[in-house]
């Protein structure tokens, strides 16, 4: 047998052995009837439930997987038979893991990893996937011998966008290098034991299962799936063992190429398993690997700029200047203009003092953020669609932190970066480097100016800013599905859900929230055989359901015939489909005939029974079940939420949280539409109902408009 063969048999045996032995006195212990679960997942031990359909929920159904995982090590010199071996390392090392939490709620307390990934995570990790605002997963493991050598790898990786999952000491030598980590970082330490590794595995494999509809027990179409649609690698750093070496082969069945930081010389697999002994070739054969292309960097500033630094959060303390509403005038503001020679192009000015210099504490300043454009394809609803990716551009820039829009926002930079040069110019350079990157189709010519003189922030707010928000308020309010002639479609997340498409219309945005009508009017215009196609509004067949001849044919081919059929506002006939990262879901309350409404954070129990992640996993991948549908979160005040069904009046549960945020909106349409003040006061929530009995003593006692409703079913 060849020595790879040989190492990765030998890895998948001991783990093999491992885990029956593992097994076996858990049961001893605890009894074949106890619970086993990973936290905050509905697919089980994902790894098991995708690849063989079983559904692992006691102790008890462990030995069987043990079997099975055994049957999979066949010691046969075949390249392929040993990468089964490698899936078999895969199962033991989901098996081992689980138990650790039979063993402790949250084993991974005390450690500097996070261990097991939950769902809703990887629904809000949809979006950015789709977009290539994540490029690309890696995977790094081990320990380097030198450790600036492999934080300078994940840094790159961090710059460049990407997710990178850590296992074992290379945790403590990245943070040891100065790398930023966290979620937010989109640097994840896992854990330090080989087998937390599967904790990112199980995250490819829910998404076969979350975006992909994959039939649980399709073991071909999990690996076709995440081959296909997941772009991960994995990078090993120091001595691998013969463990490591299994859980490579797994990896490698799973389709992610493995690049080691030895010399395996012949034992190297091209395109699956090869030897970088240069770590600083080591991103750059990584990405070729997986083919993940990067796109080059639009601005260069004297600190980081990537989608990575996004979620930063940048504290008071470590705060340099604040420019935010609560202290000072502030507003941000996108204009077209008519004539091209208005504009300066690339102009940048500064209009009031800058920002001090060698401040011993805190500043706080006025800002206006305004910025013109000229452009011959431009239109006015297009102002507010650039506008609000201000937040976004802002955000990427390292030390810089931004909430808010419009004349209500907080800025802040920090001490560590105005230290390295960060000043207000740069951030003019960010605008309009990012604007032409990404609307030059629609935008000639940019220029940006800052206000920072109070007085004159003042006056412009007053005289310009304010006058056009209230304008741009007005059409909003005016834009329903009835006064426009062409609804869009949209298949970004047809790279992870095959079989998906969102119908975008002004009273309905795309279910993950980021698409409204605007964006996609825009995002056609920008992208003409992009993602976003019309649809001519036209041969309507039901105006009820909202079913249209020319929606059924779009979606049809947005699918390549998987759906043939949707409507706009039913969610008991044709449904929208989902593709798994709908911030909110609704879902069927038999016994009050109502619907609960549930938003992705919410973790606990709802009144159906089904926790968020189980609501969700009913549908999905592009799967159309009636009575069950994801949307965004601004689709729950809509006139045209399950209109068919009754509208608005079919909420009977939603969790706190969600109901406040959507309060003033719900409460304003419910006014208009029910004639009924403070609606949300007959809504229930967690702190009021968390089953169906006790969620109807209130809806009677409050006497909520769905008792007088037909039934659903
Ligand atoms: Fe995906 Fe729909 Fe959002 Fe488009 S609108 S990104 S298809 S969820
Ligand atoms: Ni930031
Ligand atoms: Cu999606």
């Amino acid at each position: 047998m060849s020595v790879l063969t040989d190492l990765i048999y030998g890895g998948s045996n001991a783990v093999a052995g491992l885990t029956e032995g593992a097994v076996n006195a858990a049961i001893e212990k605890y009894g074949a009837d106890k619970e086993v679960k990973m936290p905050g997942t509905a697919y089980y031990l994902p790894t098991i439930y995708a690849a063989t359909g079983v559904k692992v929920e006691k102790l008890g159904d462990l030995p069987a997987c043990v079997g099975v995982l055994k049957s999979l090590i066949t010691n046969q010199e075949d390249l392929g038979q040993a990468l089964n071996a490698g899936l078999a390392t895969a199962v033991g090392a989901e098996i081992l893991e689980a138990l650790k939490y039979v063993e402790n709620e949250d084993p991974y307390a005390n450690e500097s990893g996070i261990g097991f990934v939950p769902d809703p995570i990887i629904r809000s990790l949809g979006v950015p996937l789709v977009t290539g605002d994540i490029p690309g997963v890696a995977v790094v493991l081990g320990k380097a011998e030198n450790p600036a050598d492999v934080a300078d790898v994940v840094r790159d990786y961090q710059d460049k966008g990407l997710m990178t999952f850590m296992v074992g000491d290379v945790i403590e030598q990245v943070a040891e290098g100065g790398v930023k980590m966290g979620l937010e970082y989109r640097v994840i330490p896992l854990g330090h034991d080989v087998t937390s590794v599967i904790h990112v595995v199980t995250v490819a494999v829910r998404a076969a299962l979350i975006f992909g509809n994959l039939e649980p027990g399709n073991l071909g179409g999990l690996l076709e799936y995440t081959k296909n649609r997941v772009p991960a690698f994995v990078n090993t750093f120091g001595a691998i063992d013969s463990v490591v070496v299994s859980a490579g082969a797994g990896a490698i069945a799973l389709g992610f190429p493995v690049v080691v930081d030895i010399d395996l010389g012949e034992n190297q697999v091209p395109g699956a398993l090869e030897s970088v002994l240069d770590h600083k070739e080591t991103v750059a054969k990584s990405l070729e690997l997986r083919n993940i292309k990067v796109k080059a960097k639009a601005v260069q500033l004297p600190v980081g700029f990537a989608a990575a630094f996004e979620g930063e959060i940048i504290r008071k303390n470590d705060c340099y200047v604040e420019f935010d509403s609560d202290h000072n005038p502030t507003c941000e503001l996108l204009r077209m203009v008519e004539d091209p020679n208005e504009i300066e192009d690339h102009k940048i000015e500064i209009v009031g003092p800058d920002v001090p210099e060698n401040a011993a504490e805190l500043i706080r300043m006025p800002l206006a953020t305004t910025v013109r454009v000229y452009g011959a394809k431009m239109q006015p609803d297009f102002e507010s669609v650039i506008e609000r990716k201000i937040h976004s551009w802002f955000n990427y820039v390292e030390g810089m932190y931004h909430t808010g829009q419009r004349n209500l926002f907080r800025i802040r930079i920090s001490k560590d970066s105005f230290g390295k040069g960060l000043r207000l110019k740069d951030l003019g350079e960010v605008l309009y480097s990012m604007i032409m990157d990404e609307f030059g189709e629609v935008v000639d010519k940019c220029e940006v100016t800052f206000i920072t003189d109070k007085e004159k922030v003042e006056k412009f707010l007053e005289e310009v800013a304010m006058p056009i928000y209230d304008a741009r308020d007005d059409r909003l309010a005016s834009l329903t599905d009835e006064s426009v002639d062409t609804f869009y479609t949209c298949i970004l997340c047809q790279s992870f859900a095959p079989s998906h498409a969102c119908i975008v219309t002004p009273e309905r945005l795309g279910l993950c929230g980021a698409v409204s009508w605007l964006d996609a009017k825009a995002g056609y215009q920008l992208k003409p055989t992009g993602p976003n196609q019309p649809i001519k509004k036209e041969r309507c067949t039901n105006e009820k359901t909202g079913a249209y001849e020319t929606v059924n044919e779009a979606i049809g081919e947005a699918t390549h015939g998987a759906v043939t059929q949707v409507t706009l506002y039913s969610i008991m006939e044709d449904p929208m489909t989902s593709c798994g990262c709908f911030e909110c879901i609704s879902g069927i309350e038999p016994m009050s005939n109502g619907l609960v409404v549930v938003n992705r954070e919410y973790k606990g129990m709802t009144p159906t029974g089904m926790t968020f992640g189980e609501l969700a996993s009913m549908t999905g991948g592009g799967e159309q079940t009636p009575g069950f549908m994801g949307h965004g979160r601004h689709f729950i005040s809509s006139k045209k939420f399950a209109y068919a069904e009754g509208g608005i009046s079919r909420i009977v549960w939603m969790p706190k949280e969600l109901k406040d945020d959507v309060a003033e909106r719900l409460n304003k349409t419910a006014k208009e539409v029910l004639g009924i003040d403070n609606y949300t006061d007959m809504i229930a929530d967690e702190t009021i109902a968390e089953d169906a009995d006790a969620l109807m003593s209130f809806l009677q006692e409050k006497g909520h408009p769905v008792l007088s409703l037909d039934p659903l079913m």
